[in-house]
């Protein structure tokens, strides 16, 4: 097999073309490059970092452990890398995205401002025709879509933003400089978890901040704080371990797996086991305490009411309180929020909460926001209004596969897909945390390592076997699709209209979009299928090669 590099053009293919220079683009060019591929990597972004470059809005932090988010398939850089704080910041993620990329000399490959547009697939050849924005097309073997769960924002659908005459922000679209909002009235719409942790930051600046709810959100306290040293030391000496339990683990967390059910304790141990995971400041604390919080109303109906307590011990104005309890959705079946401070800030005097349920917003004016019952008066209105996730960054572009069919037909019902990695139809463009896969059920640091490494072994077979094309076939996509959707009906998922299910997009298709059999059984699967020689994927040689 011919390594060379080759310098990319119409008539010199380059092995593969990624999409996204985040966390998963930037880990997906290291390993192809270690198998010598050719590889070009194109990020719409003025910078790198994906999902930590867009999401710059005021508190803006991850909500899973930092020493957790983090890659592992270095151990030098596990050990040479020191977070500052429990949960990392935006910022800090971004300068620890740069780190990585420096380190491993990853930004030549990179073409930045450059959005892909369309693909369109050559049967003869078995290459993809890519074309962007700025008008460059590449000829590339293999397209891997490394380009974000949650990178499209969604159009919050409200008429007369463009008649606003203050400042608009999205938080999916934060701008680079300094945004200040002393002494101004500032509105945010959206309580899902990037309005949760904007909202508090904003208040501590804003002469007053009017939140324009429409579902209350579960949100639970983050108690982020700097890590110090001895903790940091004691888990770099074991971090070999503790990255292979992540691996090995149900959601790229570490935990002990509860074992008891809810309902078969009495009410004063299942308190002192919610207060415990209240105070444990982990995002998933409380789904962990009992086997069936996700799987059986009643038991999650405990834990909801805790919560719901909580609010109310904790936000002094009973009507505000009422107002921003989570009622018509159970515990988790929307991702949960981890916050600071978040239901304190309703306290504030300068913080109001508008219920969109009673009084919707009817529309944008210039002066504000028109609910059905006033026109509220502000000088920027920040939308929190949440993404078209998990297959928005992929339809966004044009991709035609075999006979000239489209993405976009083929998932107008909905995504289809084998292993959440290839769709039939669409040889040889891999998708990395993509719909049908664990993704935004996990860890999404760990998630992405399994499938970029699942993704590079698999081209590394197709070369070592001389083998140009691999594409899924329909029946095992098919029978993906339904073991996917068998395992979402056995959960309480589908009682939720969210955005797992395509609900928050009006229009989108409802199924639940992810593989909630967790992290561990999704690689195990993928193993199996590679150690078989990729059953339910068909492999094969362009004539031309
Ligand atoms: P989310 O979780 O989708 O939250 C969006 C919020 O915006 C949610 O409260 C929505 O209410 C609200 N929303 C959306 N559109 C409107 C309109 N038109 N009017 C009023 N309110 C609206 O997005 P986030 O960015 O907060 O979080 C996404 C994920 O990113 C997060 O889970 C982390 O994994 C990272 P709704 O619930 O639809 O009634």
């Amino acid at each position: 097999m011919d390594n060379t590099p080759v310098p990319p053009s119409p008539a010199h293919p380059v092995d593969v073309v990624v999409v996204g220079a985040g966390l998963s683009g930037l880990y997906q060019l290291h390993r192809l490059r270690e198998l010598g591929l050719t590889t070009l990597v194109f990020e719409a972004g003025e910078d790198i970092g994906g999902t930590w470059y867009w999401n710059r809005y005021p508190g803006a932090r991850c909500d899973v452990e930092s020493m957790s988010y983090s890659y592992s398939f270095s151990p030098e850089l596990d050990q040479e890398w020191e977070w500052s704080e429990r949960y990392a910041s935006q910022p800090e993620i971004l300068r620890y995205i740069h780190h990585v990329a420096d380190r491993f000399d990853l930004r030549r490959d990179v073409t930045l401002r450059t959005r892909v547009t369309r693909a369109v697939y050559d049967e003869a050849g078995h290459v993809w025709q890519i074309s962007t924005d700025t008008g460059r097309t590449v000829t590339a073997r293999f397209i891997v879509l490394a380009s974000g769960c949650m990178s499209m924002p969604k159009d919050p659908g409200i008429p007369g933003a463009d008649s606003f005459t203050g400042a608009i922000f999205h938080t999916a679209g934060w701008p680079r400089e300094d945004v200040s909002f002393a002494g101004k009235r500032v509105a945010v719409i959206g309580t899902g978890c990037s309005g949760v942790q904007a909202i508090p930051v904003i208040a501590e600046e804003a002469a007053s901040l009017t939140v324009f709810q429409r579902t209350p959100a579960y949100a639970l306290p983050a108690h982020n704080r700097p890590l110090r040293g001895t903790e940091i030391a004691e888990l770099k000496a074991r971090y070999p371990e503790f990255r292979q339990a992540q691996r090995l683990s149900r959601g790229g967390t570490v935990f002990d797996p509860p074992t008891g059910s809810a309902l078969e304790a009495d009410e004063a141990e299942r308190t002192a086991a919610y207060e415990a995971a209240w105070e444990s400041g982990l995002l998933s604390g409380l789904l962990r305490t009992y086997t069936d919080i996700l799987t059986d109303e009643k038991a999650n109906e405990t834990v909801a009411e805790f919560v719901r307590s909580k609010i109310r011990s904790i936000v002094t104005d009973p009507a505000t309180a009422e107002l921003l309890l989570p009622r018509t959705f159970p515990f988790a079946t929307k991702r949960p929020c981890l916050d600071t401070g978040y239901y304190a800030t309703y306290n504030r005097p300068h913080v109001t909460l508008v219920d969109l349920r009673t009084t919707p917003i009817e529309t944008i004016t210039p002066r504000g926001i028109r609910t059905s019952d006033w026109e509220h008066g502000f000088d920027a209105i920040v939308f929190a209004t949440g993404f078209d996730a998990l297959t928005g960054s992929q339809l966004a572009i044009d991709i035609v596969g075999k006979g000239g069919a489209t993405l976009r037909d083929k998932w107008a019902d909905g995504p289809q897909n084998y292993l959440g990695l290839v769709s039939a139809g669409f040889p040889n463009l891999f998708t990395v945390l993509g719909p049908l896969s664990p993704s935004v059920l996990t860890n999404i640091a760990v998630s992405l390592e399994q499938q970029v490494e699942w993704i590079t072994d698999c081209i590394a077979h197709l070369r070592r076997n001389g083998l140009t094309e691999i594409d899924a076939v329909s029946g095992a996509e098919a029978d993906w699709g339904v073991r996917v959707a068998e395992i979402a009906a056995r959960t309480l998922y589908p009682a939720a209209e969210s955005w797992y299910r395509g609900a928050n997009v009006p229009g989108k298709a409802h199924m639940f979009l992810a593989y909630a059999g967790g992290l561990d059984r999704y690689r195990e699967e993928c193993d199996a299928v590679a150690r078989s020689g990729y059953t339910g994927f068909a492999l094969s040689t362009a004539s031309s090669s």
